[in-house]
This record gives structure tokens, C-alpha cells and sequence, in this order.
């Protein structure tokens, strides 16, 4: 009974979700889940990104969080457009948030939608909003281990982003031994090292959105 519930649960996700991908299709709009444990870095990387692309590529932005309007306050002043989701309690966002949350987005005119998800490994990566590409981000403060510790994330990822390297050498953290465990689950992933708070290697990766959004915007027509 319990594993039925789940699994209606996730197919009606599903349904909601290809919806959502339907309406970013014709749009041409490319869209972003931005998803990783508390504190790695999400909405630094984003603030950074949005500056790397401030005039080439309009971005909107939506914010989920369990509580609170933080995160969106920091992006709202960058001036791109974002609307805050809060959970009250779910430790991820599904497809039917973002739906009802792009009621109060104005997608006219935007070409890329970035997600952040709520801070957790595990459930974010279960749940399909209608994205383009799940990246997440692994600060090098969690340690070398949690590829093989929470794998789906990282399988179900298409860009991983190693994120506070200017604290390598305060760590223990192993980034052969961490890319070999990412490669042995999913051998096609996009790595891009960074310390995002100095703005190193926002580039290499901003640079790729770039290029997924044109190749995004060029299909719609
Ligand atoms: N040393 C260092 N600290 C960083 C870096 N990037 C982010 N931080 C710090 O890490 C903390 C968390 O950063 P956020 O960007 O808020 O992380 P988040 O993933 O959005 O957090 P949640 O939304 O709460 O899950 C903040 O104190 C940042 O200043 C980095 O490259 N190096
Ligand atoms: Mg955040």
C-alpha cells in the first residue's frame, strides 16, 4: 500500500512535469534544477552567475526554500526577476510548485530559468520539475565520500559543481578519489571546479549555460 502511494505520488509528479517541459519547450526557454545539500553554495554560484551573464543571457529565478525569503532577496538584488516557493516542511520541490510559482514569473522574454532547489542530497533529485539539466553542486567541506553515499543525486545529474576549493587545504577532501567514485556512477558528467564567494571558475561554467541555452533557443524555432 505504502509503495503504491509513493509511486502515484512520483507519476503524478511526472504528469505535471511534462507539462511544465511542454511550456519551456515552446518558449525555448532553458531550464536549470539547482540542487544540493545545505550551505554548498547554491545561491552564491547563482549571484555569481548572474553577474558572468548580466547582458548576454536574461535569467529568471525560482527560489525554493522550506521557510523564509531569504535567497530570493539576495538574487532580487541583482534585478532579474524571482519568485520564492516555501515548502512548510517538504524537503524538495515538485513539478506542481514550480507550475503554480510561474504564475507569478513573467517568462516573456526570458531566456533561462534557473531552480534552486531545497538544500538536501537525497529527495530534490527524485522529483522532476520539467528541467533541461539537474546540476548540483558538492562543496569540499562535505568530504570526498558522498558520491558513494548518495548516489542518485549524482546519477541523476548532468553537471556537478565542486564548489569552496579555496578551502582545500583545510580539508581532507580527495578530488581524484571523489571524481573516480562520480565517474563509476555517472561516467558522462560535466565537472566544473570553483570558489564561488571569490568567483573563480564561474566561467568555464557559465560559459556552458551559455551555450545550452542557445542550442535550447535554436530548437524552439
Ligand atoms: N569559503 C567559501 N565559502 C563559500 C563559497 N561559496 C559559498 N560559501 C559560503 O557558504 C555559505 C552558504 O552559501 P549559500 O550560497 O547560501 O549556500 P546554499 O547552498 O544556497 O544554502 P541553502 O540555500 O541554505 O541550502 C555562505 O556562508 C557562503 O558565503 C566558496 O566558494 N568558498
Ligand atoms: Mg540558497
Amino acid at each position: 500500500m505504502e509503495v503504491k502511494l509513493v509511486s502515484n505520488l512520483l507519476e503524478a509528479n511526472d504528469l505535471l512535469a511534462r507539462k511544465n517541459r511542454e511550456n519551456f519547450r515552446q518558449r525555448g526557454l532553458f531550464v536549470i534544477n539547482l540542487m544540493s545539500a545545505p550551505g554548498a553554495g547554491k545561491t552564491t554560484i547563482l549571484e555569481k552567475t548572474i553577474r558572468a551573464l548580466s547582458g548576454e543571457i536574461r535569467i529568471g529565478v525560482v527560489e525554493g526554500d522550506i521557510v523564509g525569503t531569504r535567497d530570493a532577496e539576495r538574487v532580487q538584488r541583482l534585478g532579474v526577476p524571482v519568485v520564492q516557493i516555501n515548502t512548510g516542511g517538504a524537503c524538495h520541490l515538485d513539478a506542481g510548485m514550480i507550475a503554480r510559482a510561474l504564475e507569478d514569473l513573467n517568462l516573456e522574454g526570458l531566456e533561462m530559468l534557473i531552480v534552486e532547489n531545497v538544500g538536501n542530497l537525497v529527495c530534490p533529485a527524485e522529483f522532476d520539475v520539467g528541467e533541461d539539466a539537474k546540476v548540483m553542486v558538492l562543496s569540499v567541506t562535505e568530504g570526498h565520500d558522498k558520491p558513494g553515499k548518495y548516489p542518485l543525486m549524482f546519477r541523476e545529474s548532468r553537471v556537478l559543481l565542486v564548489n569552496k576549493t579555496d578551502l582545500l587545504p583545510f580539508t581532507d577532501f580527495d578530488m581524484a578519489e571523489m571524481e573516480k567514485d562520480v565517474r563509476g556512477i555517472n561516467p558522462a558528467m560535466v565537472i566544473f571546479p570553483m570558489a564561488a564567494k571569490r568567483g573563480e571558475g564561474i566561467e568555464p561554467w557559465a560559459n556552458w549555460l551559455k551555450d545550452q541555452a542557445h542550442k535550447k533557443r535554436n530548437q524552439g524555432f
